[in-house]
């Protein structure tokens, strides 16, 4: 692939721009401020901001005493969400987890009786158990997705003070996403941090009789000088006792559309659907992230109910005979793995920690984020105004098959993924859908069933992006008929690093070879390396494991080797920054800073390591689209 176009500095000015452009909302006095943080919503949610009380309950006595009925402070104390209780405490009972019990005491920010609301929450980690004035109002499991439940009229109080308690267990089970498990060395396993508590915000939506419950703008786009197909569809559910004859009506870009009048059965749903062509569309790419404004409106006898604004981008993104194809064109990405981890915030970051991420992918000169579990909304809007693709993955992370042998299980993981689409599939940076990172290298019938059942889905939910798996790069895994479903294989490749099982991966001079053999295997499939990555935490020998310049060394011939295979789509550095990852993390390095994973290109603390430079310049000079 030469003629092909390196990324320009301009980029990063875009993005510098384009974080400047989400303006926060004014903080009124109670804390309850009218406004999301991302795109993707209605107009019709508040920021449950301001104070909260907070107790920890590492006795697990805060049911039988009775936490969730409490209305003094006593015992409680002020904190803000999102907050992750044990940022910072790097113990191994930290990890392990325990039980923390969150309150919010307000008052609506709407007091008019017709109104119903809903709490919705953006990331809990990980079972969630909510009431409202002491009455039980719903549970959860699984963190990085949002959920929402209903505030019951009859309980809910228009005007005096409701107490919202929120009771958060983050004790990792086998069969949770991530699991749990023990390391040989008998230390708890796991991928990152156990960060417990609300990790994202929480809003209050107002219902004035209409909900929309799920919006989807797909464009299609036959062929990069074609006209566009936008497709867009709004469901709303009718929260009245009665049925509601209601017209929906949007925008996409400057173009009105026009979805109809229906009547909405009480309590009942009803979609509205249009279609719009643009004939002229300007393409979102990662060098022209253009992006369209879309509106949608729901009114009554001429009375607007809720509005909902999203953006969409016009691309199309294929895999055609083993390559990825972004608006037609054949990509070499190049890319960082993220974690939303801070040193002082844990996983409950801050919207100057989320713009940060990406202004430092871009600025290393990445195309393609990748985390192992739903990025932040607020990261994948920036991602679609910085023109980063993302491959989202949901957090089925190393689960072992016994485990995924349970029908719970995979229900909980198909789930998981019907949920990622759902919440984040208008995204136009969003590449594909990972089913998962590292289930067993050689997988059998459990595996094959699972990753059947979770292409149907993805497909039947969103049929216009591909969908992948992350597997572990061992040669004597061979070629699998059991990924036969899937459009991409991610490759996470450490030759040269870890051994690998009977040392098969310890000599990196391998790692060409195999790569062919994985290509070989799988002709019609895209494939990226998901990821590969060297530790490195101090000075010394190049020879040295965990040395910078070994880290050095390492990027340079991993990428050239990349480099010579013009069929490969991709690949992702693990990981852009350090994490904390878990107890006794040695990740292959002789001398270890645990828990700190020391794989990244920037230390913890946000500081520049050498392979940073060779990165930075390997990606900004590797042409990653071919010309049109
Ligand atoms: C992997 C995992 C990633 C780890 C990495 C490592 O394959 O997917 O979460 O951090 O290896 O450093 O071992």
């Amino acid at each position: 692939m030469h003629h092909l176009r390196p990324l320009t500095s301009a980029t990063v000015l875009l993005v510098a721009l384009a974080l400047l452009a989400g303006a926060p909302a004014v903080r009124a006095a109670d804390g309850i401020t009218r406004g999301t943080t991302y795109r993707d919503a209605p107009d019709s949610r508040y920021l449950l901001g301001g104070d909260w009380l907070f107790r920890l309950d590492t006795a697990g006595v805060g049911l039988s005493e009775k936490f969730q009925r409490q209305t003094g402070t006593d015992g409680w104390v002020t904190t803000t969400v999102p907050r992750a209780w044990n940022a910072g405490d790097n113990s191994v009972t930290s990890f392990q987890g325990t039980v923390g019990w969150y309150r919010k005491d307000f008052k609506l920010p709407d007091d008019r009786a017709r109104m119903n609301w809903l709490v919705r929450f953006e990331s809990v980690n990980y079972r969630t158990s909510v009431w409202l004035n002491g009455k039980p109002i719903g549970r959860n499991t699984g963190a990085y997705l949002p959920f929402e439940m209903r505030l019951p009229r009859k309980g809910l109080k228009r005007t005096g003070t409701n107490h919202l308690v929120v009771r958060v267990d983050n004790r990792r089970l086998p069969t949770d996403f991530p699991p749990s498990g023990l390391t040989g060395a008998g230390d708890p396993a796991g991928g990152w941090w156990n960060y417990g508590g609300i990790l994202r915000e929480v809003y209050l939506q107002r219902i004035d009789r209409i909900d929309v419950t799920s919006v989807v703008v797909r464009p299609e786009l036959p062929c990069s000088t074609c006209a566009a197909n936008v497709g867009m569809r709004m469901t709303v559910r009718n929260y009245a006792d009665r049925p509601l004859r209601v017209t929906a009506s949007g925008s996409f870009g400057r173009e009105r559309v026009r979805l109809g009048t229906k009547s909405v059965p009480a309590h009942g749903f009803a979609s509205f659907t249009a279609r719009v062509r643009v004939t002229k569309p300007k393409l979102w790419t990662p060098t022209t992230p253009n992006l369209y404004k879309v509106r949608f409106r729901v009114s009554l006898r001429g009375h607007k109910l809720v509005g909902y604004r999203v953006d969409s981008g016009i691309r199309s993104i294929k895999v055609v005979d083993g390559r990825l194809l972004l608006n037609g064109r054949n990509v070499a990405l190049r890319g960082v793995g993220v974690h939303e981890d801070d040193p002082v915030t844990g996983f409950a970051i801050t919207p100057a920690r989320r713009a940060q991420i990406v202004a430092q992918a871009k600025e290393v000169g990445a195309t393609v984020i990748r985390a192992h579990y739903p990025l932040h909304p607020d990261i994948q809007d920036l991602a679609d105004r910085a023109g980063l693709l993302i491959w989202s993955e949901i957090p089925v992370y190393a689960v072992k098959t016994q485990y995924l042998k349970r029908a719970q299980v995979r229900k909980l993981a198909a789930k998981e993924l019907q949920q990622n689409i759902i919440a984040n599939q208008n995204h136009p940076s969003i590449m594909l859908w990972s089913i998962g990172n590292e289930l067993s290298a050689r997988p059998g019938p459990v595996q094959a069933l699972y990753i059947a059942a979770a292409v149907h889905d993805a497909k039947t939910l969103d049929p216009t992006r591909p969908v992948g798996l992350a597997i572990n790069g061992y040669p004597s895994a061979g070629c699998r008929p059991q990924y036969a479903g899937l459009d991409v294989i991610g490759v996470n490749e450490y030759f040269g690093w870890y051994p690998g099982p009977n040392g098969q991966i310890a000599d990196r001079d391998t790692m060409s070879d195999y790569l062919n053999s994985v290509r070989a295997c799988y002709p019609k499939k895209a494939i990226f390396i998901s990821e590969f990555g060297a530790e490195a935490n101090r000075d010394g020998p190049v020879e040295e494991k965990g040395t910078y310049a070994y880290q050095q060394d390492f990027v340079n011939y991993h990428l050239g080797v990349y480099a010579t295979k013009p069929w490969l789509s991709g690949a992702i550095y693990w990981a852009l920054q350090e994490f904390r990852v878990r107890p006794n993390w040695d990740g292959g390095n002789p001398h270890p800073d645990s828990p700190i994973h020391a794989k990244g290109l920037l230390r913890f603390d946000g500081s520049k390591k050498p392979a940073w430079a060779d990165v930075q310049r390997l990606y900004t000079t590797t042409p990653q689209f071919a010309p049109p």
